[in-house]
């Protein structure tokens, strides 16, 4: 069903696209300046993304809609409107459920391999390897070898993207499981949606069922962020050479295990435990500012602050924050993330060096785990990575559907840059 809505929907966009390209191609929309050059590009429009758009004033709006109005949505109806720019009734979404139901299983091979692997191996590198090996499953590899047509590339680009989404619940709690001597595996439970089933396999105990709540949120909330920040850039990157999406997923994770970007949820609750160590509970305000002019003046930065685009707390971690005060108010944890949000804004202002001073999602999703009893903070990418798999793979299906090609921007050597000022002094913009 979501193919055969994808077919008559990608057509109509390659056309559109098609138009536009021809019709306005030599349009400026966005100019470079040496900073930007030498300055992470970032604020350059190089690129084009249709699932989501991260506006600095808004946050994270997916096909249309603010993650805000998003919360109570399954992940599989937010998969099916990454792809399709559309919410699915009723009977689309079982169709999709009951499609991801049938691809889950993970090849044997997967497990052997994760046991294999040294037993102090970082969980992403458990979690990614497990993805690279199953590049073997890629029918669009099989496909191109083949010899299919370009208009085609999308097809097996959903078939192998479906097939890597559906599997990385399990994957995920068997790293879980694996890697933290958690006992046995736990096999998947019939009926159960894609997110609550992840809750289960983990093997956490979840009596009020809000630990499924929990897993069904943080899947939407970090299941896209527009297609430049560094995971998502880089699995469009090595997609683009049509290097198929095991190749491309696994880049764009490899990326989001980076400090900077995705680890940072582990980093942060690292800081906020820091501080509940420290202070044996919830700290003062002045004991928390001090603290946080420790970090800042020992060179460090406080993880979950800050953006390289957003400019306004990050909505996502207000959608943690109303989860953490209705469902665990009187934990300690989750209230010196609380008390971070009143200090740390203000102390980055006062320091000046951080455009954005509010907090990103990872402020405070950590201490949500945590409370819930899943306390290895070195897994908290994992769980980043399997809804972030969501975005990555829909922008992979929609740029193989509007033909997008290799990517490959320009770079130039300081000497270049050197002799283009000696000439004549660029303008400043
Ligand atoms: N604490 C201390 N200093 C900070 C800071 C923070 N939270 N955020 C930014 N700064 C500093 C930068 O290190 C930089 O210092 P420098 O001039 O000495 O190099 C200066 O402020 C300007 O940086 P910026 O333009 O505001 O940020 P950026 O676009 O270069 O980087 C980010 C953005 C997120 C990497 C940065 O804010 C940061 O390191 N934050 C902490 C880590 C974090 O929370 N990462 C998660 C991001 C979200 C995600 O991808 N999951």
């Amino acid at each position: 069903m979501l193919k055969q809505h994808l077919e008559t929907l990608i057509p109509k966009w390659r056309e559109e696209i098609g138009a536009i390209n021809k019709e306005h191609g030599n349009k400026v929309i966005s100019e470079v300046n040496i900073g930007q050059a030498y300055g992470g590009m970032r604020g350059v429009k190089a690129m084009i993304c249709d699932t989501s758009e991260v506006p600095p004033d808004k946050g994270l709006i997916i096909r249309g809609i603010p993650v805000a109005q998003l919360t109570d949505k399954l992940p599989e109806e937010v998969l099916y409107l990454l792809l399709t720019g559309e919410l699915p009734d009723k009977k689309s979404l079982k169709g999709l459920q009951d499609d991801l139901q049938a691809r889950s299983k993970v090849p044997a091979y997967v497990w052997k391999t994760l046991e294999a692997m040294p037993k102090d191996s970082h969980p992403m590198v458990m979690f990614n390897t497990a993805i690279l090996i199953m590049e073997k499953e890629s029918l669009f590899r099989k496909r191109y070898d083949e010899g299919m047509k370009k208009t085609d590339y999308w097809v097996p680009t959903l078939e192998d993207s479906l097939n890597i989404i559906a599997k990385l619940p399990a994957i995920g709690a068997g790293v879980y499981r694996m890697r933290f001597k958690k006992g046995p595996r736990i096999a998947a439970k019939k009926g159960l949606d894609w997110a609550a089933n992840y809750a289960h396999m983990l093997g956490i105990k979840d009596k009020t069922g809000e630990l499924a709540n929990l897993m069904r949120l943080y899947m939407v909330l970090h299941s896209d962020h527009e297609g430049g920040n560094v995971s998502a850039h880089a699995c469009h990157c090595v997609g683009s050479a049509l290097s198929d999406p095991y190749y491309a997923v696994s880049a764009g994770l490899n990326g989001l295990a980076g400090p900077l970007h995705g680890l940072a949820n582990q980093e942060c609750l690292g800081w906020v435990l820091m501080v509940h160590e420290k202070f044996k509970g919830v700290p003062s305000d002045q004991e928390l500012r001090q603290f946080a002019w420790d970090t800042l003046q020992s060179g460090k930065v406080i993880p979950g602050y800050g953006h390289a685009v957003l400019r306004i707390t990050d909505p996502r971690f207000d959608a943690f924050r109303a989860f953490g005060k209705r469902v665990m108010g009187d934990d300690p944890v989750f209230q010196i993330v609380d008390k971070v949000f009143e200090i740390v804004p203000k102390v980055l202002v006062e320091q000046g060096k951080a455009k954005d001073p509010w907090p990103n999602v990872d402020a405070g999703s950590g201490a949500l785990l945590y409370h819930f009893g899943l306390k290895e903070f070195s897994y908290y990418t994992v769980l980043f990575s399997i809804s972030r798999a969501m975005g990555m793979c829909s922008q992979l299906v929609v740029n193989r559907g509007l033909g997008i090609p290799i990517e490959r921007p320009k770079s130039v050597p300081t000497a270049w840059i050197k002799k283009q000022l000696a000439a004549a002094p660029p303008p400043v913009m």
